[in-house]
C-alpha cells in the first residue's frame, strides 16, 4: 500500500470519526460580534446623551404601568423611556416579531405633567411639553413620535401613561403603528371592547 492511499484511508476514516465526536457547537444566543457594551446578558445597550442605558422587553398580557413598574424595579430597572427613534424601532420590531400575529400596546416610561392634567392638547401642553420620561436618563423630545392628535388626554382627562402600539399591519383600532399615545395608566383595553390594543409588553431600563 502506497503512502498516499494510507494517508487518503487515514483521512476518509477519522475525519468524519472527529466530526461525530465532536460536534458542531450551538449557536450563542446572541450574534457573534454584537456587543451589548457594559449590560447584563439579556439586556441591550443603548448610548444616550446622558451615559449608557439598558433595556430588556418583558412580556405579560393586561398588566397595569403601576404593575409593571413595580415588575421592572424588581430588576433594579425602571420603566424606560425613548431617547430616539432608534430605541423607539428597538422595541417595535422586537415585539412585533414576538407576538405576531397578534397585536398589541408596550408601556413605556413616561407621565403626564401635572400642570397637563386637566387640559388635552394646548399651547402649553403640546406633543412636546405634555409629558416627560420618568427613568432619569432619557432627555429631550426625540422620542415623542405621538399618533394623530395625541397626547390629546381624552377619557375625562384621564389618560395620565403613555404606550407604543404595536402590530404587522399600519394601523391598529385606527391608530397608527409605532407611535406613542396617552392612555389611562390602568385602562382596561379588553372591557373596552379594544382588545386588539391590550397591553402585551413593557421595557424595562437601568444604567449598567
Ligand atoms: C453597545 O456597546 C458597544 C460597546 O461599548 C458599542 O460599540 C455600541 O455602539 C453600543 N450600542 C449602542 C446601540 O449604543
Ligand atoms: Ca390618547
Amino acid at each position: 500500500m502506497s503512502q498516499n492511499l494510507i494517508f487518503l484511508l487515514l483521512a476518509i476514516l477519522v475525519v468524519p470519526g472527529y466530526c461525530i465526536i465532536m460536534p458542531q457547537q450551538p449557536p450563542p444566543q446572541s450574534c457573534p460580534g454584537e456587543s451589548n457594551g457594559n449590560c447584563e446578558r439579556g439586556w441591550k445597550n443603548f448610548t444616550r446623551p446622558s451615559g449608557e442605558w439598558c433595556m430588556k422587553i418583558f412580556y405579560e398580557n393586561s398588566i397595569t404601568q403601576p404593575t409593571a413598574e413595580q415588575h421592572c424595579q424588581k430588576y433594579d430597572a425602571t420603566l424606560s423611556g425613548l431617547q430616539n427613534q432608534m430605541e423607539a424601532q428597538y422595541v417595535i420590531s422586537t415585539v412585533t416579531r414576538r407576538i405576531y400575529p397578534e397585536t398589541g400596546s408596550v408601556w413605556v416610561g413616561m407621565a403626564r405633567r401635572s400642570f397637563c392634567q386637566t387640559v388635552g392638547l394646548t399651547e402649553d401642553c403640546s406633543w412636546a411639553t405634555s409629558f416627560q420620561w420618568t427613568d432619569k436618563s432619557a432627555t429631550g423630545t426625540d422620542g415623542f413620535e405621538w399618533t394623530c392628535n395625541q397626547p390629546d388626554n381624552a377619557r375625562g382627562r384621564s389618560q395620565q401613561c403613555g404606550v407604543l402600539t404595536v402590530s404587522s399591519q399600519g394601523s391598529v383600532d385606527g391608530i397608527q403603528t409605532g407611535l406613542l399615545d396617552d392612555v389611562g395608566c390602568e385602562f382596561d383595553f379588553i372591557k373596552n371592547d379594544k382588545k386588539e390594543r391590550d397591553i402585551k409588553a413593557y421595557i424595562c431600563g437601568k444604567k449598567p
